[in-house]
């Protein structure tokens, strides 16, 4: 079997025709750079959403899966020196498998999704960021995902600067989170173009306001679609 062998169609769990009455979920994803506060605004988002009779489905990556949470703690081991491709690698292993078993079944049983990071971060971190080929980090996100995307798309963006700041002051750091200024410059800006050339399914929340400010931000930006999900 040469190099040019078809791989396939991506399995058949998603639909990926915008048209069609697809997953009958609902899926947002959250992205953002370091000291953002994204994990806090997921969890503070879950319970206003429980608050509010929904019941959410709330996953993270790299993670989502036993496999998946596996591979995150490779990934985010300090003494761990990853190739750029490696860990683009990994980030794709966790999730293809973040798909198929959980995200997948999750919207065809018609529930609402909430990811903290999805196909956005290997485009920002991994193409941008670490400047591998934009082309082949998307293919590759295609073919993991099953042309799976995020209905909403929540960005919390932030200069760098303020992130790191805001990181050194809570005193972990991460490999990732040590690496320069300038990458995560690119990083953001990974996030901000991709936000740009999908308007209508990226919401930009500025985080540099306080938490409350930026829930309430990150409400009136779901709110319409998740009623119109609801009553649809
Ligand atoms: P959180 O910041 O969401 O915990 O994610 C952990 C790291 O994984 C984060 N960087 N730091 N520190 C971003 C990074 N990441 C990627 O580089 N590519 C990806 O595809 C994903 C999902 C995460």
């Amino acid at each position: 079997m040469g190099p040019d062998r078809d791989l396939g169609s991506p399995p058949p769990f998603v639909s990926t025709d915008p048209e069609a009455p697809a997953a009958q979920g609902f899926f947002v994803a959250f992205e953002g750079p370091e000291g953002a506060g994204k994990s806090s605004q997921v969890a503070r988002l879950a319970t206003r959403l429980r608050d509010q009779g929904f019941d959410p489905v709330v996953t993270r990556e790299p993670g989502g899966s036993r496999a998946g949470e596996r591979v995150r703690a490779v990934l985010l081991d300090p003494e761990l020196r990853l190739e750029p491709l490696s860990e683009l690698l990994l980030y794709a292993a966790a999730r293809a498998q973040h798909v198929v078993e959980l995200i997948a079944p999750a919207l065809a049983a018609g529930r609402l999704v909430l990811t903290d990071r999805f196909r956005a971060a290997s485009v920002a971190y991994q193409a941008y960021g670490r400047e591998l080929d934009l082309r082949f980090v998307e293919a590759l996100n295609e073919r993991v995902t099953a042309g799976l995307k995020p209905n909403l798309t929540i960005l919390l963006d932030l200069p760098p600067e303020l992130g790191l700041a805001r990181v050194a002051a809570r005193g972990a750091t991460d490999r990732l989170e040590r690496a320069d200024l300038a990458f995560h410059a690119r990083v953001r800006q990974g996030f901000l173009a991709q936000a740009q050339h999908d308007p209508g399914r990226w919401r930009v929340i500025d985080a540099r306001h306080d938490e409350a400010r930026v829930a309430d931000g990150i409400w009136e930006a779901l709110e319409p679609a998740l009623l119109a999900w609801r009553s649809g």
